[in-house]
């Protein structure tokens, strides 16, 4: 049997299980609730910052209940949302999790999660993944996490995120990927776990509106069908620590806005914590 052990510091308890779960509001409930109304604007098409999001898998006018509402950016398109990702206590706890010097937010994704459809439940699964699979602009070894925001309560018939404890520490699982979801998860999981990775304990992240997970860049996470007749919202925020590259220096793909602190603002530390 498992038991759970104690940690003295946030960072330590991040390091040791690959995720950190702050089930209180982390956001002030005002800041949640304008982006809400911004979140709503987006997915209307409707931008009060003159400037679209990035190319999107979700635009307006798709399908509201059988496609993930997966956009990017949207920060560039809606203040209010710009306010929520740039909030100081954002990132005041990203340091404490991460014992960060200086933490930036490089990338944004609005994940609009709708209710399944009776007899649909799948086609808005996340499946097992970790995101270092898709951030490949990024050097190796470089400190790469997610804060994850809950702008509705994600309760555990909501979908939630869940966070397979610990694989953090399992390196990179080449090609084991499967944000989509296309693949059968079951023998995904069988997959991994027959790589030697056979301790296989789920964590959910269950939230307030306003609470906050971080998961680390390697720790296996996906999500399962929204079955609580209501949409789950929240914002998922890439960050990164001042011990970070693009790959050869270079701006392009997902490292391409981070020298716009507009787009990309530094929300703990100095932007002159960053030199690459
Ligand atoms: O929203 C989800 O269920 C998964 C999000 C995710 O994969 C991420 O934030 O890295």
């Amino acid at each position: 049997m498992m038991t759970m052990a104690t940690f003295d510091t946030l960072h330590e308890q991040f390091l040791q299980d690959g995720y950190s779960l702050h089930a209180r509001p982390v956001l002030p409930r005002d800041v949640v609730d304008a982006a809400v109304l911004g979140m709503d604007e987006v997915r209307a098409g409707r931008y009060d910052t003159g400037t679209p999001p990035q190319p999107s898998f979700w635009n307006p006018g798709d399908d509201p209940v059988k496609k993930l509402g997966k956009i990017e950016m949207p920060q560039i398109a809606n203040r209010a949302i710009d306010r929520l990702v740039s909030h100081p206590a954002l990132g005041e706890l990203a340091a404490q999790v991460t014992g960060a010097k200086a933490v930036q937010v490089w990338w944004v994704q609005l994940l609009y999660k709708p209710a399944a459809p009776v007899g649909e439940p799948l086609t808005t699964n996340i499946g097992w993944h970790q995101d270092r699979h898709y951030w490949k602009s990024w050097e190796e070894g470089s400190e790469l996490f997610t804060a994850w925001v809950a702008l509705t309560d994600v309760r555990a018939d909501c979908g939630p995120m869940v966070f397979v404890r610990g694989s953090n520490r399992w390196g990179y699982v080449q090609d084991l990927s499967d944000f989509f979801g296309k693949e059968d998860q079951a023998s995904l999981r069988s997959h991994i776990q027959s790589l030697g990775h056979d301790e296989w304990e789920e964590a959910a992240a269950i939230l307030p509106p306003g609470g906050v997970s971080f998961h680390h860049n390697l720790t296996y996470h996906g999500s399962g069908p929204n079955l609580s007749g209501q949409p789950r919202r929240s914002f998922a925020i890439h960050l990164r620590t001042e011990k970070s590259r693009p790959r050869d220096g270079l701006r392009q793909g997902l490292t391409q806005f981070i020298d716009n602190l507009e787009y990309n603002p530094v929300i703990y530390g100095q932007p002159s914590d960053f030199r690459e």
